[in-house]
């Protein structure tokens, strides 16, 4: 099937054929959100899935991700031309001090996915950076990365901030990255904790429930 072998080109890292597909299936009269979903997302959880069991090595990741972008390229017009109202806004950002932003980077295609809209503050960024982002943006969740033992501190250190600038209310704080556990997100008083990109789209969503039914 279409959308199956899309996931399979993508894990394959071949960027020529996903977008090929990715094209043929829009010709074909498959929703554009279908295709992101079942193809797209779906092979590239696939890859976070075979990375994490160490079936598949960072260079091979960075070519299905290059192969997921490929893909994009033909959707994103459509799916912005759609103009359907986004479920809500979430800012994202790797804590100051650390780099890593591929797990970012698939909760921030996971969240797009579920019909969030995505203000993507990249890596190293400082409690500074994610205030001025959270007054320009005001975002229904604000989502913390980090893959350091010595970098996830950070996510406290934002936490206190954000309680002392009067930035919590309405807004739900996600957490996540290697490291970081449940029990840490408790500690620290974020308000959800997702292992991985599905599980944490899955959670955003639950939250806008919260938001919506609290106001
Ligand atoms: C790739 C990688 C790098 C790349 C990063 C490239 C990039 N653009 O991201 C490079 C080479 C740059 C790098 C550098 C370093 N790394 Co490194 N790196 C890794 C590696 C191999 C994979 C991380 C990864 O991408 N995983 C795949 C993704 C899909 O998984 P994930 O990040 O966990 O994300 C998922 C979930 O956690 C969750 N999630 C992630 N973020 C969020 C956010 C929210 C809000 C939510 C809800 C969920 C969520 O969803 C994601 C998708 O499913 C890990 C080892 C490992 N197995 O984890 C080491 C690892 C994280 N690195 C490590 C180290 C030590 C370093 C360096 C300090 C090495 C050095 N001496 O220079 C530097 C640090 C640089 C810095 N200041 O940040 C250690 C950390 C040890 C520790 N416990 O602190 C690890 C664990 C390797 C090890 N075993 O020693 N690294």
């Amino acid at each position: 099937m279409q959308l199956e072998e899309i996931s399979r080109s993508l894990v394959r890292g071949d960027p020529g054929a996903v977008e090929k597909l990715t094209r043929q299936a829009l010709d074909e009269g498959f929703p554009p959100r279908v295709i992101l979903e079942e193809g797209l997302i779906a092979g590239m959880s696939v890859v976070g899935m075979k990375f994490r069991n160490n079936e598949m090595y960072f260079p091979e990741v960075l070519v299905s991700a290059r192969a997921m972008k490929a893909g994009m390229a033909p959707l994103e017009p459509i799916l912005k031309a759609c103009g359907i109202e986004p479920m809500g806004r979430c800012v994202l950002g790797t804590v100051k001090g650390d780099i890593h932003d591929i797990g970012k980077n698939l909760v921030g295609i996971m969240f797009k996915g579920t019909g969030f809209e995505v203000i993507d503050l990249g890596v190293n960024v400082t409690l500074d950076k994610f205030i001025a982002a959270i007054r320009t943006h005001r975002p229904d969740i604000l989502g913390m990365s980090a893959l350091l033992t010595t970098t996830m501190v950070q996510m406290k250190v934002n936490m206190e901030g954000f309680r002392s600038a009067g930035l919590l209310d309405g807004m739900k704080v996600m957490v996540g990255g290697a490291p970081v556990t449940l029990k840490f997100a408790e500690e620290i008083g974020a308000h959800a904790y997702g292992k991985d990109a599905a599980e944490a789209a899955g959670k955003a969503a639950e939250l806008m429930k919260d938001l919506k039914t609290a106001f």
